[in-house]
């Protein structure tokens, strides 16, 4: 029986995709690469802040030293946090609210596993803090997704087994964490039928059975 839902954030409650992109595609400039497009940003989905900066400088020549790098991720997090600025609860995606509500009526706790450490800042612009019972993100672990660690210290916090625990993800490497650590895993998003989910569905409520997920 399933006793708490682990939430991804960026692409599974909100949408923060587009910010992301525009903060990087800054970056990118700035360091002389035009050729980074949305095809690289989907495969930055999910990964960490450094790991993102990896597919950036991929399209580019240039080798940088790990000072350069930690600079160049300090300033596309300046960015990206700017964009923030005008993030509210617009940015909740569809169904999110629904979903949630029918958890806390059901008596299901509700956690966050996200790579993004800007996650409380975020729940806090989108109103979106009330319905969470605890948060684990990029500021809580040192392996990134697909390393279940995340989905670990969400379970913890909410004082479950991991077995006890639902993931839902839009990313490929979220479902191979939440399968690392014996969770079962619902998939959502535009790619959801590729993700290799337990479940999927384009949206939390289109065609899912919460009955049979949470039985
Ligand atoms: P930050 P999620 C991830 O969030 C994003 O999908 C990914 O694109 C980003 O690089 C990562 O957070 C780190 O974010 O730079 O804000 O710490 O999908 O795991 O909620
Ligand atoms: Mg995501």
């Amino acid at each position: 029986m399933i006793k708490g839902v682990i939430f991804d954030l960026d692409g599974v409650l909100v949408s923060t995709d587009k910010m992301h992109f525009y903060a990087w595609k800054k970056l990118a400039h700035k360091l002389g690469i035009t050729n980074y497009t949305e095809e690289d940003n989907k495969r930055q989905k999910g990964v960490s802040r450094m790991e993102s900066l990896e597919v950036v400088l991929s399209k580019g020549t240039t080798i940088y030293s790990r000072e350069d790098k930690l600079k160049f991720a300090e300033e596309k997090n300046k960015y990206y946090v700017e964009l923030l600025e005008s993030l509210d609860s617009q940015a909740v995606l569809i169904d999110v609210i629904e979903t949630l509500e029918m958890l806390k009526d059901r008596g299901v706790l509700i956690g966050i596993g996200s790579a993004s450490k800007n996650t409380p800042l975020i729940l806090d612009k989108t109103g979106l803090n009330k319905y969470i019972d605890e948060v684990s993100c990029g500021l809580d672990v040192t392996k990134s997704k697909p390393d279940p660690e995340v989905f670990i210290v969400a379970a913890k916090k909410l004082n479950l087994k991991n077995e006890e625990c639902l993931v839902v993800e839009d990313s490929k490497s979220g479902i191979v964490a939440a399968r690392a650590c014996h969770m079962r895993s619902l998939g959502v998003g535009p790619e959801h039928e590729q993700l290799g989910a337990d479940y999927n569905s384009l949206t939390m409520q289109s065609n899912v059975d919460w009955d049979e997920l949470l039985s």
